[in-house]
């Protein structure tokens, strides 16, 4: 336990979807655990990503639609740190801002979510022509390049809004992430588990991610009580791979990484919306250069073809 003599209370701020909220309130009571004295309140906003729900994903870009209000509020000094699933996070934050603290990943694997009429089916077995919805680029790409007979439908709204669209039957199978589902008290919804092989989660999937201001040195020391360094360290390679390629959140990029042995093993893959096209490779090396890897496997990828790839994409999504 760590006794701090200031006694200012701190602010976290948050978006208001349940869950962002699941979310928050699961960092408040850890740093309540650790600082049993401090005082902790939750204040929060829509972001302007919330309130657009009409728009494709993949248009809005990564341009920190859903952190921008969260962030105004740190720089103002109205709030102290905000709570971002990290996958929402962008590489490149803004200026006096930093991510302080990443805490211990859950499973971050995608997962199947299928209709009641589909119960006794996976991906390998569900129909031709089965509809199957996701607004994301990376799991479109990923799934039309293993199962290109299936039907492919952009979904939008938070998760309770996808699974009602999914249990009306507009959709045969939506794809969530194994960790929101989780989360959410929702974990009986997860049919099937996707492995690695058909899809590469995105980066920073199933972490947290604690924003703070630059030199803020009493919230920076306070959130590392709850950082996971192997989350910090695989998720640190990953965006690192991200930067270099300059993807946003909403690009057909995905990553895998393990520790073994002090031996850190970046994998990652960008694909084609079409799905005809995908490259991958791997690159291992210590943890504590994660950040180097991320940079070395982006330049093994575009060795590979992946810059053409991901011009062709920018360009399509500017026209569409
Ligand atoms: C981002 C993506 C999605 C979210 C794109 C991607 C999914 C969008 C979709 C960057 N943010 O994954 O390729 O499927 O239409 C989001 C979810 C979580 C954080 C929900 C989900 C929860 C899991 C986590 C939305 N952001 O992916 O099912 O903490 O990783």
């Amino acid at each position: 336990m760590t006794v701090s003599s200031s006694t200012r209370t701190i602010r976290i701020a948050s978006r208001k979807s349940q869950l962002a909220l699941v979310q928050t309130h699961w960092v408040r009571e850890q740093l309540q655990k650790h600082y049993p004295n401090r005082q902790f309140e939750v204040d929060t906003m829509s972001t302007q990503g919330d309130k657009i729900l009409d728009v494709a994903l993949s248009k809005i870009g990564d341009k920190g639609l859903f952190t921008k209000e969260l962030e105004v509020k740190m720089l103002d000094r109205t709030a102290d740190l905000a709570v971002h699933s990290l996958k929402d996070l962008p590489t490149n934050l803004p200026e006096g801002l930093v991510l302080g603290c990443v805490t211990e990943r859950e499973d971050p694997a995608d997962a199947l979510v299928v209709h009641s009429k589909y119960q006794d089916k996976q991906l390998d077995t569900l129909p031709e022509g089965a509809v199957i919805g996701t607004s994301s680029l990376r799991r479109l790409a990923q799934l039309r390049y293993h199962y290109p007979h299936f039907t492919f439908k952009d979904i939008r709204g938070n998760v309770n809004t996808r699974l009602r669209k999914l249990d009306e039957g507009e959709f045969d199978g939506i794809i969530l992430a194994v960790a929101g589902l989780q989360r959410l008290g929702m974990s009986d919804r997860i049919h099937q588990v996707i492995p690695p092989e058909i899809s590469l989660h995105a980066v920073g999937q199933g972490a947290l991610g604690i924003e703070c201001r630059e030199g803020d040195t009493e919230i920076l020391e306070l959130i590392k009580a709850i950082e996971h360094p192997e989350t910090r360290d695989r998720t640190l390679a990953e965006r690192s791979f991200l930067r270099s390629l300059e993807g946003g959140c909403q690009v057909p990029i995905g990553v895998n990484t393990k520790i073994e042995a002090d031996t850190l093993t970046l994998t990652g893959m960008v694909a084609s919306l079409d799905g005809k096209q995908l490259v991958k490779d791997s690159v291992s090396g210590k943890p504590s250069d994660a950040e180097k890897l991320g940079l070395d496997l982006a330049d093994r990828l575009r060795e590979l073809g992946a810059g053409e790839i991901l011009a062709k994409i920018f360009a399509e999504i500017e026209r569409s």
